[in-house]
């Protein structure tokens, strides 16, 4: 017989998922080890310290539902939190809820193998940590492994360079210093105001023009706040039954139900509220129809046009390369303001690309920009990359990189067939990263814990989805994208900025609502769709009722045309 595994759990990550995911399978009476490569808890708010990160969620939402004393006590007083807000909450949540001690900190994942011998998995973390236990779940993020081109001659560069990604944790003096900044999507959209007020010059590098919606950042009311608590367990529970995990209303009316007149006071309304009341706030069919989406992205050109006073500038900030919100939208605070400062200046890479990085600066095709500080924005590779950097090898040594050599293939973005009781949080095909994430992260967790429960309470030890069932996922989550015009963009949704990466949608888009229904369904209906096998190793798949067979088919659309599939909303 094989020794025991030293953990009935391993779980990789200390942000929102990793520390729910402890402390529910901890009060579950599971033996579960935290490993995390950062130094303390917060997982994207760890790292992402960049000058003016933020959320892109409101306050009120960005946070655990399951805490109502923190809710009450936990302060509320801007719109929109920031990173050390944030941070300050999860290291709150951590020792409220005693999770610092079932955490190993400062160890970056190498190798995650499972022992087909022994049934159970093997943890590494370099020569630190080597674990076993039956268990594995991923909650390393879907926005957590940095992309940081390899532009020619970078290692040559003589001054400072930086990504947003990882800066550093001790202020960063730009004072007197030239600044150029690669990357204009949320992060570069996010830092370079503050680039701008503390840099002596700052030049912008931008590959893509972006759709940037105003935040409106602002102190909450007091009597908002008081309200907001006073209510907050009933918006919870009905936050937890909205496609983005954020409880406003959906537009009703597509645009071919307006007139003109009435189009264009929406979209006035809807810019003068901000972030996601622009992101979701116009019409039901701004990303399903080519000419609902023309509207809106000529709204936010025309907004650009009168914010920016440099016609030149504001020309080269419009963008034509995609349908308005099939890239995530940035979500800024004086972005397009800010190209009106006498220090600002904005290079179009598709008119003058980058050549070389040298000693002094970026050289582009135009000529060489002088700097003293560079500071790449320039994203992640999104959903997948966090997950198969950590180098998971499955049944018979199989690796996720070749199973997923095509493109990732999963059952509910959870479970991975021939990787048994190996689970991902907000991985490929979950809605995670479409929705206000942490709400999808609690339904991530709850439906992987009780789907460990009820595998105990049966007696089975192993838990592996069945690759019909992956198979059905996998369609139907690339079915719900192409109903909309999301795949149309080169877009990290698509994997298009990563080279090489497979072109396929990675996010669930039919909605946190409609999915969440589906997983309740499938737990009710004793796991269809997963094969459960007993501690000799006896298959057990437990039958779906009729009712539930069926409605993972490939691209069926779980009546999503008529609610307006694939919102974009902070992620
Ligand atoms: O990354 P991005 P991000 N040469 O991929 C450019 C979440 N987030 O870190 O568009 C030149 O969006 C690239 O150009 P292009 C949010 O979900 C949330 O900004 O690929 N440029 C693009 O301009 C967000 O969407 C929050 O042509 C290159 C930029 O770099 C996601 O994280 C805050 C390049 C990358 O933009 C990622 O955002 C921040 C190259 N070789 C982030 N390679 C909040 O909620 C890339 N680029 C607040």
């Amino acid at each position: 017989m094989s020794p025991a595994p030293d953990h009935d759990a391993v779980v990789i990550g200390a942000g929102f998922a990793g520390l729910y995911m402890v402390y529910r399978l901890r009060q579950d009476g599971f033996r579960v080890l935290g490993v995390e490569a950062g130094d303390g808890v917060g997982g994207t708010w760890y790292w992402n310290r960049y000058p003016g990160a933020r959320c892109d969620s409101e306050s009120m939402y960005y946070s655990f539902s399951f805490l109502p004393d923190l809710e009450q006590e936990w302060p509320l007083e801007e719109r929109y939190p920031t990173q050390p807000v944030i941070l300050r909450y999860l290291q709150t949540v951590a020792e409220r809820l005693d999770l610092l001690k079932h955490f190993v900190f400062g160890a970056r994942v190498t190798s995650v193998r499972f022992d087909d011998q022994a049934g159970h998995w093997t943890v590494r973390a370099g020569d630190q940590l080597a674990v076993t236990a039956r268990y594995v779940i991923t909650a390393t993020g879907a926005l957590s492994a940095a992309n940081w081109p390899r532009f020619p001659g970078a290692g040559l560069f003589e001054g400072e360079q930086y990504s947003t990604a990882s800066w550093p944790a001790e202020p960063v003096s730009l004072a007197g210093q030239r600044v150029g900044l690669i990357g204009t999507g949320s992060s570069g959209v996010q830092v370079l105001p503050e680039l701008a007020r503390q840099a002596q010059s700052v030049t912008v590098f931008q590959r893509t023009a972006q759709f940037v919606t105003p935040a409106r950042q602002e102190p909450l009311d007091p009597r908002f706040v008081a309200l907001w608590k006073a209510n907050y367990q009933e918006i919870r529970r009905r936050t937890k039954f909205t496609p983005g995990g954020i409880p406003i209303p959906s537009p009703v009316r597509s645009s071919g139900e307006l007139s003109a007149a009435e189009r264009t006071a929406l979209c006035e309304e809807a810019w003068r509220r901000g972030g996601i009341w622009f992101l979701d706030g116009t019409f039901s069919d701004a990303v399903t129809s080519q000419e609902a989406n023309a509207i809106v992205a000529g709204f936010v050109r025309a907004k650009i046009g009168e914010i920016v006073t440099d016609p030149a500038t504001a020309e080269k900030l419009k963008p034509w390369t995609h349908a308005w919100g099939t890239k995530r939208v940035p979500v800024g605070s004086d972005y397009y303001e800010t190209y009106n400062r006498p220090n600002v200046s904005l290079v179009d890479l598709r008119q003058d690309p980058v050549e070389e990085i040298t000693a002094r600066g970026i050289r582009t095709r135009s000529g060489e920009h002088p700097l003293d500080v560079i500071v790449y924005a320039t994203g992640f590779d999104a959903l997948t990359g966090s997950i198969e950097r950590l180098r998971i090898e499955g049944r018979n040594g199989e690796r996720l990189e070749d199973a997923w050599a095509s493109g990732p293939f999963t059952y509910l973005g959870l479970m991975i067939p021939r990787f048994p009781n190996l689970f991902t949080i907000t991985g490929p095909g979950s809605p995670g990263v479409v929705t206000n994430v942490p709400v999808a992260i609690e339904q991530h967790v709850e439906w992987i814990a009780d789907l460990l429960g009820y595998a105990r309470e049966h007696g089975r030890e192993t838990i592996e989805a069945e690759p019909g069932a992956a198979a059905e996922w996998t369609a139907h989550v690339q079915a719900v994208a192409n109903m909309t015009l999301f795949p149309t963009a080169d877009s990290w949704y698509m994997g298009a900025n990563i080279p090489g990466k497979p072109r396929v949608f990675l996010p669930y888009i039919g909605g946190l609502d409609v999915y969440r229904h589906r997983c309740d369904e499938i737990a009710a209906g004793g796991y269809p769709g997963v094969a459960l096998s007993g501690p000799a190793g006896g298959l057990v798949a437990v039958a779906a009722p009729a009712e539930v067979q069926g409605t993972a088919e490939a691209g069926h659309d779980f009546g999503l045309r008529d609610r307006g599939a694939g919102r974009p909303v902070p992620g």
